[in-house]
């Protein structure tokens, strides 16, 4: 329960989202919930707080308490994930993005990463994003046979085109990735290898998937997806790279940072390193796993044939829904997911032919991998319909469900 705002129009809307986020399961692959001791930390006094700099070199005075929290989520941070250099102060993922095109590249420079069809990010060299617009985006992908990044075209497109900096990691890829060889083509061509671990980290933090850590420049997070921290960015990276990343974040992309994000990073960070998420952390991938295996039972493909991650990608064109039919067929029978495009994908994005599916939430809401049985089972039934009375029943189920 928050404190109400005395605005009243404000409060009942987060009243009702409150009602929403309670009675209805969220699927959504980047959304977890953030902690108690998280939201805690985002209500406090260093809301207030000006520190544009960085601990012992900031701007404003009166910085001392905002130093030490400073360093102490740039320590927790850096033995959460073994690395040298961390910067806490990345407003989001996008805006860590911004700033390893800042410390890395210039202005046309090519940059190589996973094609955005086939799972990959807007920061990556979107047209209608600074990344595309600004550098030169170019484009590696799955393979038609299987699904799973084509490493030979990564390695073939980098000795070809050169890139300055070559990406890995994805908004909508359910495999783990081999860092290693992504390191030794990096070294072939001679670029910067920069792992955007958004959706990542937490399993990184976990245990649970591989570490790009020993083998990236450069690895961005963010703190609020399978992390159960404030809405923010994270840069990890090797320490030759650390004046050039501090200027890039501070003053080149952003000004002053959010120093009550910072505490609740401060806080994520040390509820990340204990056993209990790692336990959670484990739980919701075999939630993604069974409810992905439940789900191909119910005769629905999962692109790539399954999940190693918190997320699977869900074909419908074979029932002759487009993504955008099952996300609104899914929340009207209370499931809520976001519509995808597929790889090879031949409609357009705006509708695409599936839909993502991530675990986080309905794992933080207690439930189980025999309740992805369940789930699976109405995910089905809510794709067979227009949406209609049985919908509304399947919702009423699902808040029963949620309400324990
Ligand atoms: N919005 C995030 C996601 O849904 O994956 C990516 O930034």
């Amino acid at each position: 329960m928050t404190t109400p705002t005395g605005d009243v129009t404000v409060d009942g809307l987060v009243a009702r989202e409150r009602m929403r986020r309670s009675t209805t399961l969220q699927l959504i692959a980047s959304e977890t919930e953030p902690t108690a001791g998280v939201r805690a930390a985002l209500a406090t006094v260093f809301d207030a707080k000006y520190a544009e700099g960085y601990p012992g070199a900031r701007h404003h005075g009166g910085c001392a308490v905002a130093d030490e929290l400073e360093e102490l989520a740039v320590t927790r941070a850096g033995a959460l994930f073994g690395t040298e250099y961390v910067n806490v102060q990345p407003y989001s993922g996008s805006a860590a993005a911004m700033a390893v095109y800042a410390a890395f590249g210039v202005i046309d420079d090519p940059v190589l990463a996973l094609r955005l069809d086939h799972g990959g990010h807007q920061s990556h060299g979107s047209r209608a994003n600074f990344s595309g617009r600004w550098f030169n985006p170019l484009h590696y992908g799955v393979r038609a046979s299987d699904e799973r990044i084509d490493y030979d075209q990564v390695r073939d497109m980098a000795l070809l085109h050169r890139p300055r900096i070559l990406v890995a990691g994805a908004a909508s890829y359910s495999r783990h990735y081999d860092f290693a060889l992504l390191r030794q083509i990096a070294d072939e061509a001679g670029c910067v290898l920069w792992v955007d671990a958004a959706h990542l980290a937490g399993l990184v933090a976990a245990g649970v998937a591989p570490s790009p850590v020993p083998y990236a420049d450069v690895v961005t997070v963010s703190t609020n997806k399978i992390i159960r921290g404030p809405r923010g960015g994270l840069l990890l990276a090797q320490q030759r790279h650390a004046a050039a990343l501090s200027k890039a974040v501070y003053p080149f992309v952003q000004g002053g940072p959010a120093v009550n994000t910072i505490a609740a990073k401060a806080v994520a960070f040390a509820e990340s390193a204990t056993p209990a998420f790692a336990d959670h952390v484990r739980a919701v991938v075999a939630n993604a796993a069974a409810l992905a295996g439940a789900l191909t039972a119910h005769g629905l493909r999962i692109v790539s044939g399954g999940t190693d991650t918190h997320l699977a990608v869900v074909d419908v064109s074979a029932r002759d829904l487009t993504g955008l039919d099952a996300r609104d067929r899914l929340e009207a029978a209370g499931m809520v997911v976001d519509k995808a495009v597929i790889p090879f994908d031949t409609r357009p994005v705006a509708q695409g032919s599936g839909f993502r599916i991530g675990t986080p939430s309905a794992t933080v809401a207690g439930l189980d991998t025999g309740d992805m049985e369940t789930l699976a089972g109405w995910i089905d039934e809510a794709l067979r319909t227009p949406i209609g009375p049985r919908h509304r029943a399947i919702r009423e189920q699902v808040a029963d469900l949620l309400a324990g």
